[in-house]
Order: C-alpha cells, then sequence, then structure tokens
C-alpha cells in the first residue's frame, strides 16, 4: 500500500471519528424534530380536569359556538328564564359567537299575545376568565315593532350572513354590543345562583326592539393567564394509552 492510500485511510478514519464525536447541527436538529414528535404523538388523553364550566344566561334565548362547532343550545325557548352550565374543552385563540332571541312574535315583534314589548339580555361567562363585555361585537338581525308601534307591528328582517359563526367570518363592520345594568335586565333568580362575576349583560343598542342578536368575540388566550394544554387536535394523534382491554387501539 503506498502512501497516497495510506494517507487516504488516514483521513477518512479521521473524518468518522470527528463526525461521531461532533454530531452536525442538521443531525442534532433532525435528532430533536423526531423527539418533539415522537413526544406530541403522546399526548395525553384530556380528563374532566382540563374541562373549564360556561354560565350561560339569555332572555331569553340563544344557540353558542366555540371554533365554529356548536357547543350549546338554550333548552327552553321561552320562559321560565334558565342558566345554561356546560362543560367546555378550551383550545385558544377561541371563537365565540352567538345567537341571541328574545321572545317575540316573528310577525310582530311582541309578546304574550301581542299586548307587551318584551327586552333582551345576554351574558356569560367561563371558568377561564371569559367573560361579554362591550368588547364583544353584536348585531341585530330583526327588529320590532318598528318605532315602537304597537297599534300597526311591522317588523325589520336582516338576512342572517353564512357562516356567520365560523372562526374566519368577517366582522369587522359590526357594532360593539352595549353593555346593560342588572337593573335594565332584571334577571330572573337563576341567574343570582349562578356565577357571572365580572360578565356584563350586552345586547344590541336597543334591548327593547331589536329581537334578533348575533355577537362576536375572540379571545387570543385564556384570560385568567393559566396554561392549558390543545387537544383540538387529539383525533388526529396515537394517545399516550390504548383503553385497556381494546387491542385493537384507540377508539375511532
Ligand atoms: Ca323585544
Ligand atoms: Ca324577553
Amino acid at each position: 500500500m503506498n502512501l497516497k492510500a495510506l494517507s487516504f485511510i488516514g483521513i477518512f478514519v479521521a473524518s468518522l471519528w470527528i463526525a461521531c464525536i461532533y454530531p452536525n447541527p442538521l443531525i442534532r436538529a433532525l435528532a430533536q424534530e423526531k423527539n418533539s414528535s415522537k413526544a406530541g404523538a403522546k399526548l395525553r388523553k384530556p380528563s374532566m380536569a382540563d374541562t373549564i364550566r360556561a354560565n350561560i344566561y339569555a332572555d331569553n334565548w340563544f344557540m353558542l359556538y366555540i371554533n365554529g362547532e356548536l357547543a350549546a343550545v338554550d333548552s327552553i325557548r321561552f320562559i321560565p328564564h334558565n342558566v345554561i352550565s356546560v362543560d367546555l374543552l378550551p383550545s385558544y385563540p377561541m371563537t365565540i359567537a352567538v345567537m341571541a332571541r328574545d321572545n317575540a312574535d316573528p310577525e310582530t315583534g311582541m309578546e304574550y299575545a301581542n299586548t307587551n314589548i318584551g327586552d333582551g339580555g345576554f351574558i356569560l361567562k367561563f371558568a377561564d376568565g371569559t367573560v361579554t363585555d362591550g368588547s364583544w361585537k353584536a348585531k341585530a338581525f330583526s327588529s320590532g315593532p318598528i318605532g315602537g308601534d304597537t297599534r300597526n307591528p311591522r317588523v325589520e328582517n336582516t338576512p342572517i350572513p353564512d357562516k356567520w359563526f365560523e372562526v374566519d367570518f368577517d366582522d369587522s363592520s359590526w357594532p360593539s354590543a352595549k353593555e346593560y345594568s342588572e337593573e335594565e335586565v332584571k334577571p330572573k333568580q337563576p341567574y343570582y345562583e349562578s356565577d357571572f362575576q365580572s360578565a356584563k349583560f350586552i345586547w344590541s343598542s336597543d334591548v327593547k326592539l331589536d329581537n334578533l342578536v348575533l355577537f362576536r368575540k375572540r379571545i387570543t388566550a385564556a384570560p385568567d393567564g393559566k396554561e392549558r394544554t390543545d387537544f383540538s387536535n387529539l383525533n388526529n394523534i396515537v394517545p399516550e394509552q390504548p383503553p385497556r382491554g381494546d387491542r385493537r387501539g384507540p377508539p375511532k
């Protein structure tokens, strides 16, 4: 073996030795990514401790969307006035969209056999500190009786836009919600039996004549500052432990 061949082998062995001791940054990065994707694949299953309680009161009815998905519907259309409490698995940013309706005849905008103009009102509080207030968006889509004219009652309806509850719906042109006091809304007893501390009653600018109001609010991070695991992608990964006794794998 000549000197040239020996030199070549020497350089090759030295290079191999350096590569083993000092793995290059690319290899290190790939290894880290592999580890982190492994960690992601082992996201634990959520428990009820990961959920937050939502308290919602509407005069008279509501439906609530969270991040584009229907999360709660008021089970009582008219009276008695009730609080709906549900458990939510939060994910941030969180887009909240609400349809709220005052009880009103669709032809007249009045209630109790067209003898009275009723008023609306909506309030919610989540256990992460999310509350209704004047920073929400509110837009009326049905109003009446126009001008408060109960002798010749008429209703004005505006078509509700498609996808009004979706995350990427553009509500930038909507007015801000107006806050109302407890004295103005006069909530009934169930309201006082649930936690609505720091939340404000909201509606459009006319709590009497606007009978269908849509609200929207985007919460960028949990208002209480608590770190919470995001489980919104849970169905696309393998849970940490398959259910016991089920050898076919995680639930489909
Ligand atoms: Ca009304
Ligand atoms: Ca009402």
